[in-house]
């Protein structure tokens, strides 16, 4: 997988725009420039059964649209059963080993990491990529792990320089930059872009700033 996949990578459920409606939240985020998106319906209130169904597609059809991959957070059938680009798994969520048998060679596998430890395994047992996390406070995931600041990150990308690194966790647009100096590829945002008033504005200054620190170039 290309490290500029996941450059800037925009992550949303249902439930996490604020009330705006999520296919025009997200929309507006395709077209101001992130590079992959992520379904993550979680939590109070949420979509399941057809209608999370009928509602993923309907993401997966934006993506498409936008040459964005769509990649579907934990819901392994679902990913499968809907032909997403990717799945994204937890600490929790099963042996990558066992989640590429599932969903065969082709479908990008995501795992989210915490520390070098993990961070290794999963690139060992063949992620295609990592999130690692929460570099900064986050409000946005209840049972977030203590934070690991940028030394981590700049630890696990001198250890794995091969692999896309997705920096997660309170990245703004004022912070994106840093997290990019200490040697992510990208940086994973669900406030950041849908708690903004204008999503596509917010997407077109946080990849301003992504691309700037990644080429020295102002876009
Ligand atoms: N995973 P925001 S932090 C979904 O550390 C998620 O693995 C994290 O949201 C991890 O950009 C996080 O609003 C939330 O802080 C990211």
């Amino acid at each position: 997988m290309d490290k500029q996949t996941v450059n800037l990578y925009f992550i949303m459920g249902t439930n996490t725009t604020g009330g705006k409606d999520p296919l025009a939240v997200l929309e507006n985020a395709l077209k101001g420039g992130v590079t992959c998106f992520q379904l993550r319906e979680k939590g109070h209130g949420t979509l399941t059964g057809d209608d999370l169904k009928a509602f993923a597609n309907s993401c997966k059809e934006l993506c498409e649209r936008y040459s964005v991959p769509f990649i579907v957070n934990d819901d392994i059938d679902l990913a499968i059963e809907i032909g997403a680009d990717g799945v994204h798994i937890g600490q929790e969520d099963g042996n990558i080993s066992e989640v590429r048998e599932k969903v065969g060679p082709d479908m990008l596998i995501g795992v989210s990491t915490h520390n070098v430890t993990e961070a290794i395994a999963a690139a060992d047992a063949g992620a295609d990529y990592i999130g690692l996390g929460p570099v900064y406070e986050t409000q946005s995931k209840d049972d977030a792990q203590p934070v690991i600041g940028l030394e981590m990150v700049s630890e696990v990308a001198a250890l794995l320089p091969g692999l896309p690194i997705v920096g997660i966790g309170g990245i703004s647009e004022r912070k994106a930059g840093a997290v990019i100096n200490a040697g992510a590829s990208g940086v994973a945002v669900i406030s950041a872009i849908s708690g903004n008033e204008n999503s596509e504005e917010a997407a077109i200054r946080m990849k301003g700033a992504v691309l700037l620190s990644l080429t020295g170039i102002e876009m």
